[in-house]
């Protein structure tokens, strides 16, 4: 999974605080394996044979590859684990700060009628593409000026994701011998996503739009371009009008937790006659679609904020595959668009977040008590949230799937 990956790592170093865009389409994968002792100018002669092969012209080659050396920096980054993972609400005060806010609504302001034009276009809440161009790029004034093709092609040569840097370094390429974007614009992240968007090249091919029609897809400085290729991306990954991706809702007592994964969905009529409810001015009913299919999810556990996300929070998640960044998304755009989004329920501050060494001891018990959390990496992902369930139900505790250092007592017993 895509989220085992990058962004704990981007955790630690962002520079825009946000998680970098991961998500992406279906990358092709690598036909032939670099080896890992070959010099870079040596890996660097087999790959552009192999770029060749491909259908990568030479004259393109020589242009992209002029110049380029390996970034070393790239590999310590890639492989920054954090010492203590950060609580969400500390991701959030940051993501959803009264700055990027009031940045927000500026820029919507000074860009309503694209924005607007955009949205309507592409049935995407102008908000919504607001919010992720906060997110990805704090309005575009973080987008990283990293060479994209160097960092790429150093993350091909060495590391622990080659394949998958090396599909991108492709795409890169392919950029260019399209036309789409020159030389010297192909900057970014370390990771090599790029622009207002932080698109990877992958995502950039399938889904940058070129949309003020002048034969480039300029996601570094064309806003119409930046809008509609968020918009496409969305909408593509099942984005539809009018609904809100989330909503923060009460849940009533006695309820099953071990449903709050977000993956249960049902009619929101039947979660209002559940007895769940809004925690807003809004009631759940009258004010949404009642047949809008919703699940609930818990991000800090039983002790914290309940939400109720819809197919819109699943697109959003397509764009960065976490529920931080997703919440952070749909927040922030509800601020933007002077639609609530305060969180209401308190988030349980005083938890302190569980160390590395913590994390892995916790799947180690949860691995010796024959739960099954995946490999035993300080990485608290879906795997592991499932196993810690299953042993939650087995205690007769709200099985909420949330590694807090009392379930870590609790299991080493
Ligand atoms: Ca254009």
């Amino acid at each position: 999974m895509l989220s085992r990956f990058l962004p704990i790592a981007c955790l630690a170093i962002s520079a825009h605080l946000v998680l970098p865009n991961f998500a992406i389409s279906q990358t092709p994968k690598a036909r032939i394996t670099t080896a890992e002792n070959l010099s870079f100018d040596e890996w660097l002669k087999r790959f552009r044979a192999e770029a060749a092969a491909t259908g990568i012209r030479e004259d393109i080659l020589d242009i992209a590859f002029a110049n380029v050396r390996p970034v070393e920096r790239v590999y310590q980054l890639q492989d920054n684990q954090p010492e203590f993972a950060r609580g969400i609400w500390d991701y959030l005060d940051s993501a959803v700060s009264d700055v990027r806010v009031n940045n927000g609504k500026t820029q919507y302001a000074r860009n309503k009628t694209l924005i607007d034009k955009i949205g309507r276009e592409y049935g995407v809440a102008p908000e919504t593409i607001t919010a992720i161009w906060g997110l990805e790029s704090a309005y575009g004034a973080v987008m990283g000026d990293n060479d994209t093709i160097a960092v790429l092609a150093s993350l091909a040569h060495k590391g622990r994701r080659k394949d998958f840097a090396r599909s991108q370094l492709i795409g890169a390429l392919t950029i260019l011998q399209n036309n789409y974007a020159p030389r010297e614009a192909l900057k970014g992240s370390w990771a090599g996503a790029m622009g207002h968007t932080q698109f990877i090249p992958t995502t950039y091919l399938s889904h940058g739009v070129d949309y003020d029609g002048d034969g480039k897809r300029d996601i570094w400085s064309n806003l119409g371009d930046v809008f509609a290729s968020t918009a496409n991306y969305l909408s593509a990954s099942g984005y539809k009008p009018r609904n809100p991706p989330a909503i923060e809702v009460i849940l009533p007592e006695g309820f099953n937790y071990a449903i709050s994964d977000g993956s249960v969905r049902k009619p929101l009529v039947e979660w209002a006659s559940a007895g769940v409810i809004s925690t807003n001015a809004k009631p759940l009913l009258g004010n949404y679609d009642p047949n809008l299919r919703g699940g609930i999810i818990v991000p800090a556990g039983a002790n914290g904020p309940a939400f109720m996300v819809f197919s819109n929070f699943d697109a959003i998640l397509q764009y960065n595959r976490s529920t931080s960044y997703a919440l952070a998304v749909t927040l922030l755009g509800q601020k933007i668009a002077n639609k609530g989004g305060d969180v209401v329920q308190p988030w349980p501050r005083t938890d302190k977040p569980l160390s590395l060494t913590q994390r892995k001891q916790l799947q180690q018990a949860l691995t010796d008590k024959g739960f099954n959390p995946g490999p035993v990496d300080g990485i608290i992902g879906a795997g592991t949230k499932r196993a810690l369930r299953k042993w939650q139900q087995t205690q007769g505790i709200p099985a909420d799937g949330y590694a807090s250092l009392r379930v870590l007592m609790r299991i080493l017993g």
